[in-house]
């Protein structure tokens, strides 16, 4: 099945100067990047991401992961990749959440650690199904960051929202 997977790069992957690394090793999927940008993570982002962790003793410790806290690296970098089968493609790829449990091979296992609060930091994030997929992407990205039309979207005038302009 053609579907969309949301791909993250960590603060740890993009400080370990992976970026590159992993882009290589995603494209030998040979899956479509549809979307792809820098993301400086607010806390209501990263909690809205991992929502589904709320309940977990780690969850404060993953949030400030994933805005770069343990880091110094106030980003990280979102890829939205288009195909067949993407989602399993990609966490093939990536390895176990655990990246001691990760086979070695997998970017998980090659790249991750855990933390001695006993976070799994493990470079990269991985949408776990089509519909995990599908709200992911619609929190990370906007109907015109992606370049072509993978979920329905309508025109709004949204009245009275600030947004920055080039001066
Ligand atoms: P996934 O990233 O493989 O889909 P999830 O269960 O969605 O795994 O967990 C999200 C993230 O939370 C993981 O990538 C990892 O950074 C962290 N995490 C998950 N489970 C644990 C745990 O048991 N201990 C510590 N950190 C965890
Ligand atoms: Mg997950």
């Amino acid at each position: 099945m053609q579907e969309a997977t949301l791909i993250l790069i960590k603060p740890d992957g993009l400080k370990k100067s992976l970026t590159g690394n992993i882009l290589t090793r995603l494209s030998e999927t040979k899956l479509e990047i549809a979307a792809a940008k820098m993301v400086r993570v607010s806390e209501h982002l990263a909690r809205e991401h991992y929502k589904h962790l709320m309940d977990q003793p780690f969850f404060p410790e993953l949030i400030k992961y994933l805005q770069g806290d343990l880091h110094d690296r106030k980003k990280v970098m979102a890829l939205v990749y288009w195909g067949e089968d993407s989602i399993k493609k990609c966490r093939q790829l990536a390895g176990a959440t655990n990246p001691e449990e990760a086979e070695s091979t997998s970017i998980r296992g090659a790249y991750g650690r855990i933390t001695t609060q006993g976070l799994y930091e493990n470079v990269i994030h991985v949408s776990s199904d089509t519909s995990e997929a599908e709200r992911e992407i619609k929190l990370w990205f906007s109907p015109e960051e992606i370049i072509f039309d993978m979920y329905p979207f309508k025109e709004a005038l949204i009245r009275e929202t600030k947004k920055l302009v080039w001066v």
